[in-house]
């Protein structure tokens, strides 16, 4: 029966899914909501038969050879999988999946509102009037650039870089995309969107580039420095998936010598650490990873990791297992 079945929860989940997880399994909350420590976390994958994972619990291959062998299922809270090693689970029987779909929308929200916040300045323009610097309009007061008739440049042509291209595309931006495979005709053809097989021919050419890729050994640092400098001076960045695909350091360089415009980072390399260097430039918005963080995604998202899990136990296919073979 299900209700024997151990299911290990690692963060504190929003109030409506912890209670239906309790209803329906033996549920461990984390109810101090405070992220594992390594001890904590090996110590859950000792006893767990299934382990619910949000980002901040990195469950490398040493801590899976550890596991206990009653765990059959890690169910991760997110789109997102990198904090986990999904060969290492795949090869001990372990199960994988993820919630994603539900989030797209709110991300891609987020996306958008980086790109249109960066180049109207209008941080600056908060901060400005707060610290009683607004002194009355004037012609030339707080001027940003237009984002009209820009062209951006999708790097991750999935789920999430889809719904920026349609968002973009509304605004009366040029869309242009690279990706690991090309998409279907149709779907480019639905944001008129085209396909650049050269990244660096791509982002050379591009106003704003939007990184919305997932994070794997082929994306680590995919935007180097070398690349960044490619980059057109008036150009601006967003990143709303994770800092491993942009080398941090330099695009702080690029930013502190003007190379580029500005850049809208909901994801940093050290998180929740943030390079203090970031912290001193005027031209970058900094979100504290918010990409997702709607009261509707994150109870959809937990509701996705219960009908994994109850697809799981019942023996019926998972619907969002994730493959090794497609990481
Ligand atoms: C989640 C995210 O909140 O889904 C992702 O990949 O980055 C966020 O939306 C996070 O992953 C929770 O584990």
């Amino acid at each position: 029966p299900r209700d024997t079945v151990k299911v290990v929860i690692s963060r504190k989940l929003p109030k409506p899914v912890e209670q239906r997880m309790s209803e329906l399994f033996d549920v461990e909350l984390n109810t101090n909501d405070e992220a594992f420590t390594e001890n904590r976390l090996a110590d859950a994958l000792e006893r767990a038969d299934v382990f619910v994972s949000t980002l901040t619990d990195n469950i490398t291959a040493e801590l899976i050879a550890n596991a206990g062998s009653q765990l059959k299922m890690i169910a991760q809270f997110g789109a997102g999988v990198d904090n986990i090693d999904v060969k290492a689970a795949a090869q001990k029987g372990i199960i994988v999946t993820n919630t994603p779909g539900v989030l797209t929308e709110d991300t891609a929200d987020m996306t958008m509102a980086l790109i249109l916040a960066l180049p109207r300045r209008m941080v600056q323009g908060v901060d400005a009037l707060r610290a009683g610097e607004f002194k009355g309009w004037s012609p030339t007061y707080m001027l940003g650039h237009r984002i009209f008739g820009k062209r951006i440049g999708i790097i991750g042509m999935g789920r999430i870089g889809q719904a920026v291209a349609r968002r973009a595309r509304a605004f009366g931006l040029e869309v242009h995309y690279h990706n690991r495979n090309r998409v279907s005709p149709a779907i480019e053809a639905q944001f008129a969107t085209t396909y650049w097989e050269s990244l660096d021919q791509m982002i050379s050419r591009m106003d704003i580039i939007s990184v919305n890729c997932p994070a794997t050994p082929a994306t680590y640092h995919l935007l180097h420095e070398r690349r960044l400098k490619l980059l057109k001076p008036h150009a601006y960045i967003v990143n709303t998936s994770r800092g491993e695909v942009i080398d941090e350091d330099a695009l702080i360089s690029a930013l502190e010598a003007g190379q580029i415009a500005g850049a809208g980072l909901d994801v940093f390399q050290n998180e929740p650490e943030i390079n203090p260097r970031l912290l001193a430039l005027k031209n970058v918005i900094l979100l504290p990873h918010m990409g997702s963080a709607t009261v509707e995604a994150r109870t959809e998202m937990g509701e996705k990791v219960i009908i994994n899990i109850k697809n799981f136990l019942d023996g019926h296919m998972v619907p969002d297992r994730v493959l090794p073979e497609l990481i």
